[in-house]
């Protein structure tokens, strides 16, 4: 009698109820792991680490609920249902961005809201409410079983507190042992999630985000100095062939969505070309095509690609540098050439708060913005994020050849945007047979692009834009994520994708078209950072007084590597991919992996030099000489009936 007495008791206190809201969170959030995440789990400490890292958030966050005699119950388990929002959060973001939920992308969605909606609800499915079962759990025993349960006393938290504590010290000593530095080092998120787990993942990266926004207030103009005399020891020296070689000419970029290197002279299983266009500029001689060539994006995807490929600048670890970092200064392309006669623009079918191009833009110096209020945004003419290519091509020309010549100007393409769906009628190439959809999917819409760009190329020969204008094409980052390698695996015809496949993977293609310069392919490696270097040296622009990070690839000194924005790094001779060194052509580890260190502490202070020049805007105490700063309030974009340079007016800010 006393026994089951006792059992009763026990049942129905609120530490047990408390027990069963650790255990089920703990359950879920490891399946969550085992199922949504690749982690790259090397060892049994990490398999470990990765199943006891939820407990201490567990124990912190649901033992909250303590606190209170009266509501205990409810509030752990509100604090249940945050913590699953949360996870699952981050659960439907990694299915597209193979990476974690930060602040920084929390303010982006504020500014994309909206247009996200379609590419999210592609990415959630209704067995995700597996996700909240615990939360739906706790509701019913809140309501039955343990309908009565009183809390005893308080101060249980106390010893919950304690308990949590010490976990987490546990995970964390465990984690420092497997991954040194794992806290200062955080180039990449997964390490922080596989080690730490994906909630303490959010404490250290809302930290990590005070810490920035204080850098820039604490910065002085002495800081410019160090990155100065980094900059001076890097400089390229243009090569003396190419400089100057298209002097007053109009520069036309086109932003290539997603498109990755891989799918030049990509052949269908029936034969077929995807990319037709793309292969023949590839091989005609008079262009440069490079194709070694890397993307270097971070959060802000396209946008991260505008930033380097205009600033040569890192992008930031964290967020894109268009939303966090746009009332900074800068020394931008447009804004340099903007004060050498040329008249800047960029052509976009999207509306122009997307990635906050509006106040970025600014920032970057560029008179005129063609968003999406300039075309015709009927439902036919739209897909994904805006303007199918064809009809945006299209109906873009009579703009461009308005502009004021020589011009600076981007066009930033959209249909060969995940989920890389078309419209029936716009499509009658065979989609792909590798057993995912969106790898299916993704030579439908490149197929797609290559002919609107085949349009394009077609329109500026016929207007005669074609012989006085500088073309750059470029792929802006990958399209299919390490998530699709398994279908990846099938389309390149290699049994799994390795480190230094996937690697490669990141190539994006990159094209500059200079008349009556001859060209061919170049196989030099580089990454978007090394555009503008190699475009401005093009133009007779000497960039030594700038301070940029990028080495122009048609210059003799070229340097002859690229980095990722996660710290990884490629060369002829050496893959590094999380702090292990491959030969690239094999795939095998190279023998002697410390012989390589050297080259982790140039990617590091490359990278940190970069990050200081954006987290603190030490471009406000540097002017280059033969520049003038730019006043951003001096740039607006008000829509088709009034879209021009205006004297100062008021900004709205968009943060
Ligand atoms: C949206 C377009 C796509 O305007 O640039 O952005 P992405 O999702 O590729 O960064
Ligand atoms: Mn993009």
């Amino acid at each position: 009698m006393e026994k089951v007495g006792l059992l009763k008791r026990f049942e129905k206190s609120h530490i047990t109820f408390f027990v069963i809201a650790v255990v089920l969170f703990w359950i879920k959030t490891y399946a969550a792991y085992q199922i949504e995440f690749k982690l790259g789990i090397d060892n049994n400490l990490q398999k470990f680490l990765l199943a006891i890292n939820p407990i201490s958030s567990g124990l912190f966050f649901i033992g909250l609920g303590l606190l209170s005699k009266k509501h205990t119950k409810k509030i752990m388990i509100i604090i249940n249902f945050v913590l699953s929002f949360l996870l699952y959060a981050n659960i439907v973001y990694y299915r597209f961005f193979n990476d974690f939920i930060t602040v920084p992308v929390i303010m982006q969605a504020k500014t994309n809201a909206g247009q996200l909606g379609d590419s999210a609800n592609s990415l959630m499915s209704p067995l995700d409410i597996f996700y909240f079962t615990d939360t739906l759990i706790l509701i019913v025993l809140a309501l039955t079983i343990f309908k009565k349960a009183s809390a005893k006393n308080r101060k249980s938290y106390k010893i919950v507190l304690l308990f949590a504590v010490t976990v987490f010290l546990f995970n964390l000593g465990l984690a420092e042992k497997d991954r040194p530095q794992l806290l200062t080092r955080s180039f990449d998120r997964n390490y922080l999630v596989k080690y730490l787990g994906a909630y303490n993942f959010t404490i250290l990266d809302v930290i990590q985000n005070i810490k920035t926004s204080s850098q820039r207030a604490l910065a002085s103009s002495s800081d410019i100095t160090t990155v100065e005399n980094y900059r001076k020891a890097h400089y390229t020296a243009p090569n003396p062939a190419y400089f100057g070689k298209a002097k007053g000419m109009n520069v036309i970029y086109v932003s290539l969505e997603s498109f990755q290197n891989f799918m030049i002279d990509y052949k269908m299983p029936n034969g077929q070309e995807v990319t037709p266009f793309l292969n023949s500029l590839a091989h005609d001689g008079n262009t440069f095509y490079f194709d070694n060539f890397y993307h270097q994006t971070g959060q802000g995807k396209t946008s991260d690609a505008e930033f380097l490929m205009e600033n040569s600048l890192y992008p930031l670890n964290q967020g894109a540098v268009f939303i966090n970092k746009a009332q900074n200064t800068y020394q931008a392309t447009p804004a340099i050439l903007g004060q050498k006669g040329y008249t800047s623009a960029v052509f976009h079918g999207n509306y122009k708060t997307f990635w906050n191009r509006n106040v970025m833009y600014r920032a970057l110096g560029y008179d005129q913005f063609f968003d999406a209020e300039y075309y015709n945004m009927s439902p036919e003419n739209i897909k994904n994020y805006g303007m199918k290519d064809k009809p945006y091509f299209q109906e873009s020309m009579s703009m461009l050849e308005g502009l004021k010549q020589p011009f600076y100007t981007k066009f930033i393409t959209l249909s060969n945007h995940f989920p890389f769906e078309m419209d029936k009628q716009d499509t009658n190439f065979p989609a792909g047979d590798f057993g995912d959809s969106v790898v299916n999917n993704y030579f439908q819409s490149a197929h797609y692009m290559d002919e609107a760009l085949k349009q394009f190329f077609d329109a500026l020969k016929a207007d005669g834009l074609y012989d006085k204008t500088v073309i750059v094409l470029y792929g802006d980052h990958y399209g299919l994520s390490e998530n699709h390698n398994k279908a990846m695996a099938k389309v390149l015809g290699v049994p799994k994708i390795t480190p230094t496949i996937n690697a490669k993977l990141q190539e994006v293609p990159l094209y500059i078209h200079v008349p009556g310069v001859k060209g061919g392919v170049q196989h030099q490696f580089g990454g978007e950072v090394d555009v503008r270097p190699t475009l401005l040296h093009l133009l007779g622009v000497d960039t030594k007084d700038y301070i940029e990070f990028g080495s122009d690839l048609l210059s003799k000194d070229h340097r002859n590597w690229a980095l990722f924005r996660n710290g990884d790094y490629v060369s002829p001779q050496v893959t590094e991919v999380s702090g292990k060194f491959y030969n690239p052509d094999t795939g095998e580890l190279l023998p002697n992996q410390s012989a390589y260190k050297s080259i982790n502490d140039k990617i590091s202070t490359e990278l940190q030099m970069s990050d200081a020049v954006v987290n603190k805007d030490l471009l406000r105490f540097y002017t280059p000489k033969g520049f003038k700063p730019i006043d951003p309030n001096e740039y607006q974009y008000l829509g088709p009936k009034g879209n021009t340079k205006q004297p100062k007016v008021q900004t709205t800010g968009a943060q």
